[in-house]
């Protein structure tokens, strides 16, 4: 891949690197994208299965979604892209990955560190008294229920709950400091987790967009790779490579 001068140039003098990441980064570990034309979401609605209210109506039918993504999560693996993401860490002081993703895929590619806005689907707890539950639960007696009787639920983030703060305000100060902000797989239709790409453009990031199509930032990306993360990311780390050979 010839990369661009300007971009060359970029990676040559950076330091603080941030991944902002989305649903698409795990599609090639065959998770299913939540918007995109396979996307889980067009069977279903969010607004039946991620919110608080659907899994007080009926946290049968919502465990039974993330029961059923969290037996695909468990039968994939972290792709090229996530390992090109983890492999950036060796040729620049500060990486840092901020994703929306709850499927653990960073981590198990090796990336250090990690801000995670919308949760983990391997942590759950209970709604009532807040007792965290990360083992195997179990189903046998319908939903999961705490010792002190309350419903457990997971640890993921739904529509109309507020992201952890301090996953975001940390993931805020790593975009404002960034030199070079990828946004990778991400429809960046969801808030205020898509705002983070507007903190980091306004701070003078350099807005490096990789995705299949083009999304929502794509008009204030500085330069966009239209093509899969699995494939994009390495190829990049290639030029990465030549650059700091370059340089030593
Ligand atoms: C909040 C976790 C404050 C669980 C998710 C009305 C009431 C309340 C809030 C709102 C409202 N109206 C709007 C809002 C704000 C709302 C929002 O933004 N809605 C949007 C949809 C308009 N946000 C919230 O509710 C947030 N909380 O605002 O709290 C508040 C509190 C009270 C009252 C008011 C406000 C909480 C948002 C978090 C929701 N939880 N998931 C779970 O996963 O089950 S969101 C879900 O979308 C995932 O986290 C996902 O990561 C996220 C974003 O989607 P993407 O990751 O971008 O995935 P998508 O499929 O969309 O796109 C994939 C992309 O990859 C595509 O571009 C595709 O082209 C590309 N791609 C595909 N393959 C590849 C690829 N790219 C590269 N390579 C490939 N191979
Ligand atoms: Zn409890």
């Amino acid at each position: 891949m010839e990369l661009n001068k300007t971009f060359f140039n970029k990676l040559a003098v950076s330091e603080k690197i941030v991944f902002f990441t989305g649903a698409g980064i795990s599609a090639e570990s065959g998770i299913p994208t939540f918007r995109g034309k396979d996307g889980i979401w067009n069977k279903l609605k969010p607004e039946e299965l991620a919110n608080f209210n659907a899994f007080m109506r009926n946290p049968q039918m919502v465990w039974e979604w993330y029961n059923h993504r969290k037996k695909i999560i468990h039968e994939s693996n972290p792709n090229a892209g996530h390992i090109a993401i983890a492999e950036f860490e060796k040729y620049f002081d500060d990486v840092t990955v901020v994703t929306q993703n709850i499927d653990n895929l960073h981590r198990r590619a090796g990336s250090k560190k990690i801000y995670e806005l919308h949760g983990n689907i391997e942590r759950n707890y209970c709604i009532d008294c807040k007792t965290f539950y990360n083992k195997e639960l179990d189903f046998s007696e319908g939903v999961p229920r705490c010792k002190c009787g309350g419903l457990i639920r997971p640890d993921v983030v739904w529509f109309g709950e507020f992201l952890p703060a301090d996953q975001l305000e940390a993931s805020e100060k790593a975009a404002i400091n960034s030199d070079i902000f990828f946004v990778v797989g991400t429809s960046a239709v969801v808030y205020p987790a898509a705002g983070l790409v507007y903190t980091a453009k306004r701070s003078g990031s350099y807005i490096v967009e990789v995705n299949i199509e083009e999304t929502e930032v794509s008009s204030i990306a500085d330069i966009s790779f239209f093509g899969e993360a699995g494939k994009v990311l390495p190829e990049i780390l290639e030029e990465v490579k030549k650059v700091k050979e370059k340089r030593n």
